[in-house]
């Protein structure tokens, strides 16, 4: 097997009535193909049910049982779907193929959450238009192959400079589609070498098939670009936006590149970042630099996403008044109305990177007329690399459920990225994907979970999580009881567990420095990348507070005032605001030191939990995902030993304080 269907297993539920399924359909369009093709795979592995023609939408009024799928204009939604069956008759409408697709993905996953046995007997009814207008991926894969802050694999895109095109793309293509992903960025918005040259002849006819593939699943391609391109593939002298020869380049290329491939979505950019090319060269704003792009576009109906990660990556580690957690919001509040329409800002969810805890971004709430995309990340870069289990949308739900007092009413993260705060249409949800081309997509087999949650929870932000886990578990690994139960209680307490063994209270970055794995300490603290926890002998933590950075003040009322007061600050979040001394007392009862002894002890006893109750799975799971996972369970429980040790011996070198509970400290 080169690769596995994750959760489109589509298990055996019954063999109870394997009658011919009959689907009548008249659409001819390539994604209502995609849809019956679903519902023929579907039917056949749950039930043992074939499809041996498609028939005529009017001969579906006299029959007794089948699938009707159709469009109705009933539904304004352009990827909203409506299901009604009763009694083994089935009506899937829409308004757009794409959203009989969604309907028809719902529909099998409906029969396998129920475990319906016979679908001849199955009363359904939902209507439903997804919460977010995009739901993308955004891949950092490279043209060589490899992918940046990748742990499953290398890239199943790109090789060796060239672009992919096979079978495994079309299996990606359904899985996302399953649970609504809608856009996708093929390549790293670090774009460097043959990656600018995507946007060339060299390429165009490759990125057209996967643009057409994904296009029949209602995803649309998008690229990163590099901002310099027009001196790296024009040879002209500059690369300023204001610039009239740089303008005409990027207008000639945007013809000749929607000549060539007409579906693309647009462009993401990585701008004046970590050592990226930018408008800053030239004096020139964001706004200037996402403006032209913009304009180019506008003509093919192109979006352009702009990333708000820019920050001074060459900080002075003595200088403790520049915070790197200020920077979004310096660069890109000034600019706040300045933005062409199709421009949209994406935002990472917290003001610094993707760390297992960190505040939202205070420009989520700042930010009042200009588009906006939240950024997570299910790569887990900080949160254990794909080989810890780290299951990531009870995170993310308290993200998008995050009031930042913008307005009265609506003014959740998840009401401002939906377009509902503010009436905005290019908007949504984006993740840092975590797929290669690994056996099981995703490194860990339970590193899967995220992926199919992201989407879901883009889909509909207001499912939980807990649902989206169990559906996930059994889709991949069937109706067991006791390996649902084990499954879902490792994976709603792996986000906290993981936590409780790396840094604490909000304060992360203990990491090695560009690897990002296992735990170093000093390992950020005099270097250049503004990413301090400033910990001496008597208190840790960074002072946020006007007193300190004044990051504090980036947040509206009354959030600004919550958290530059220690006492109601969230306490998990404290030393992210303060710099507090190791004998402060928490509500708990607990000074920090004493936390920060006990969680380290508490995670490493529960990343070792894990591993015994995977043991216990033996032989009602897959064998080989089994051993796979086995593996890296083991490898999380020795793991998690080495952080416990190395922070908690770290503060107790430090502090010269015993464990109030006596435990050996080195
Ligand atoms: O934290 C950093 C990562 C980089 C990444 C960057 C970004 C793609 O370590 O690998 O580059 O974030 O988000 O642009």
């Amino acid at each position: 097997m080169e690769y596995t269907n994750c959760w489109l297993q589509y298990r055996r539920i019954s063999d109870k009535n394997i009658a011919e399924l009959e689907i009548y359909c008249d659409l001819d369009g390539k994604t209502a193909s995609c849809g019956i093709e679903e519902l023929k795979i579907g039917f056949q592995e749950l039930y043992g049910r074939v499809v041996k023609k498609v028939k005529q939408e009017t001969e579906f009024k006299n029959c007794e049982k089948g699938i009707l799928l159709k469009i109705t204009t009933d539904i304004s939604g352009k990827e909203e779907y409506c299901i009604q069956c009763e009694e083994g008759k089935c009506v899937i409408s829409a308004l757009t193929e794409t959203g009989i697709l969604y309907g028809v993905f719902s529909v099998l996953r409906n029969l396998q959450i129920q475990q319906v046995e016979d679908f001849n007997t199955w009363t359904y009814a939902e209507r439903k238009s997804p919460s977010n207008p995009l739901r993308m991926l955004n891949h950092w894969d490279n043209m060589d192959g490899s992918i940046e802050r990748g742990y499953s694999g290398e890239s199943f895109f790109f090789c060796k400079n060239e672009v992919l095109v096979n079978e495994r793309l079309k299996a990606y293509a359904r899985m996302i589609a399953s649970v609504g992903i809608n856009g996708v960025v093929l390549n790293n918005v670090n774009v460097k070498g043959a990656a600018t040259a995507l946007i060339s002849e060299r390429y165009y006819e490759k990125l057209q098939l996967i643009s057409e593939l994904f296009l029949s699943y209602g995803i649309k391609l998008f690229l990163s670009i590099n901002f310099a391109a027009p001196m790296e593939l024009g040879g002209l002298a500059v690369a300023d936006p204001c610039n009239e020869g740089v303008m005409q380049w990027w207008r000639k290329k945007a013809n000749e590149i929607w000549d060539n491939i007409p579906g693309l979505g647009g462009f993401l950019v990585k701008a004046d970042s970590e050592g990226r090319p930018g408008p800053f060269t030239y004096g020139r704003t964001h706004a200037d630099g996402a403006n032209m792009l913009a304009r180019a576009i506008a003509p093919y109906e192109g979006i352009v996403i702009w990333r708000c990660f820019v920050y001074n990556c060459q900080q002075n580690w003595r200088d403790t008044k520049t915070d790197r957690a200020r920077a979004g919001y310096d660069n890109f509040m000034p600019l706040d109305g300045m933005f062409e329409d199709n421009v949209i800002l994406q935002i990472k969810n917290g003001p610094m990177d993707f760390q297992v805890r960190e505040p939202v971004s205070p420009l989520f709430g700042a930010l009042k007329n200009t588009n906006m995309m939240l950024e997570l990340q299910i790569a887990q870069e900080y949160t254990g690399q794909q080989r810890h289990v780290c299951y990531l949308i009870p995170w993310f739900q308290q993200i998008l459920g995050f009031n930042t007092f913008c307005k009265s009413e609506h003014s959740k993260v998840s009401d401002i990225v939906s377009g509902r705060t503010y009436n905005q249409k290019n908007c949504g949800m984006a993740a840092v994907a975590n797929t290669g081309n690994d056996v099981n997509w995703t490194g860990h087999d339970l590193a899967a979970a995220n992926l199919y949650g992201f989407g879901r929870l883009a889909f509909d932000t207001e499912l939980n999580p807990e649902c989206i886990g169990t559906e996930w578990v059994l889709q991949t690994f069937g109706f067991h009881e006791k390996v649902k139960e084990t499954i879902l209680t490792i994976l709603m307490k792996s986000w906290l567990t993981y936590e409780k063994y790396t840094s604490p209270l909000g304060i992360g970055w203990m990491v090695k420095p560009n690897v990002h794995y296992g735990p170093d300490v000093d390992g950020y603290e005099y270097d250049r990348w503004g990413t301090y926890h400033r910990a001496d002998h008597k208190a840790i933590g960074v002072d946020r507070t006007e007193m300190g950075t004044g990051y504090c003040s980036q947040y509206n009322e009354p959030l600004a005032s919550i958290f530059a007061d220690r006492k109601r600050c969230p306490e998990e979040l404290l030393l992210f605001f303060h710099h507090v001394e190791y004998d402060y007392m928490l509500s708990t009862g607990k000074t920090v030191l004493q936390h920060i002894y006990d969680t380290h002890f508490e995670g490493a006893a529960e990343a070792a939990q894990f591993y015994e109750m995977w043991q216990k799975l033996k032989g009602l799971v897959d064998e080989d995902c089994y051993q796979r996972t086995l593996e890296r369970f083991h490898h999380q429980k020795e793991h998690a030993l080495e952080w416990r040790d190395v922070i908690n011996s770290y503060f107790y070198r430090k502090t010269g304080v015993d464990d109030k509970k006596g435990r050996l400290l080195y």
